[in-house]
């Protein structure tokens, strides 16, 4: 483990890489011989850095080196723990991918190749995803005898419906990348290759929002979406007040009505 090979005041095992871009970090899942597969020193490596992100970052790219994303749950790991150990283990995973999904900034994942099991799990926690052409999803913990433990049975419920999990868990169905963006398990779909420099550009343009924005939209608004009507109209009602409230947003309305800012065109 090394602070200095990652750029950042903080310790991360070998099987994470991180850089930065100005406000961007990259965090790249680093263990390509085993295909990224996320063992306890991974997971516990990706919430030291994603609590301990220092303020100047304001966006993260998340992306995985080699051949394929993530290969999912270290399933070397997987026959030592009983019950117990496996509950402690399976909320260590909430623990990690709630301090991406709520965490200090948004985060753009970058997929290719296989994004399956856990792989698929902490792509979900992100809250923008990119795919190269490679990528395809799976489920495979069905044929695997297990299930899925790091907050699937939430968040991808959420993004393609329980029918679609279930499908995927029963049978062992594999989405690949023009099937997965139809679903919407991504949102841009890009050539082979092209992933990292889309996801750079994408987490640059979020790093350049108002902070309170960002707050909002990645903090509020799924807990507005998972809310009744009337909380979610009076929750909505505070966080816009307090949104326009901030400087920032002052300056920017300001520049906006003096022909300073961008307008909203057509990319
Ligand atoms: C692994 C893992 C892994 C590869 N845990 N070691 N995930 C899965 O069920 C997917 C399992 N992996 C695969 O199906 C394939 O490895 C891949 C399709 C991802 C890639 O295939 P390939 O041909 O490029 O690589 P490979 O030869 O299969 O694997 C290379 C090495 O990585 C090999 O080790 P080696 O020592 O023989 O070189 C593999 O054993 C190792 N490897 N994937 C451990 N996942 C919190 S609950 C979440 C539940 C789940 O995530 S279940 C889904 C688990």
């Amino acid at each position: 483990m090394s602070a200095a090979k990652s750029g950042f005041d903080m310790r991360l095992p070998p099987s994470l890489a991180a850089e930065r871009h100005d406000h961007v970090a990259i965090l790249r899942l680093a263990r390509p011989q085993k295909r990224n597969a996320l063992d306890d020193p991974t997971v516990d490596g990706i919430e030291t850095f994603f609590t301990q992100l220092p303020e100047t970052i304001k966006a993260v790219v998340l992306a995985g080196e080699g051949e394929h994303f993530c290969s999912g749950l270290d399933l070397g790991e997987l026959t030592e723990r009983n019950v117990a150990q496996g509950i402690a283990h399976s909320r260590n995973w909430h623990h990690a991918f709630e301090r991406i999904e709520f965490g200090k900034t948004p985060v753009v994942a970058v997929l290719h190749g296989a994004v399956v099991g856990g792989g698929l799990e902490i792509a979900a926690a992100c809250h923008v995803r990119v795919a190269e052409q490679s990528t395809y999803y799976a489920l495979p913990e069905g044929s695997r005898g297990i299930f899925v433990g790091g907050g699937g049975s939430v968040r991808l419920t959420r993004l393609i419906g329980t029918s679609r999990m279930q499908d995927m868990m029963l049978t062992g169905r594999v989405y690949d990348a023009a099937e997965g963006q139809a679903l919407g398990l991504s949102h841009y779909l890009v050539a082979p290759g092209a992933g990292l420099d889309k996801g750079l550009e994408l987490a640059r343009r979020i790093a350049g929002n108002a902070p309170m924005t960002n707050f909002a939209v990645t903090h509020v608004l799924p807990r507005i979406a998972e809310s009744d009507p009337a909380a979610g109209y009076i929750t909505e009602a505070l966080i816009s007040a307090i949104a326009q409230g901030d400087d920032e947003a002052k300056a920017r309305l300001k520049a906006f009505l003096e022909k300073r800012a961008p307008k909203t065109v057509r990319h």
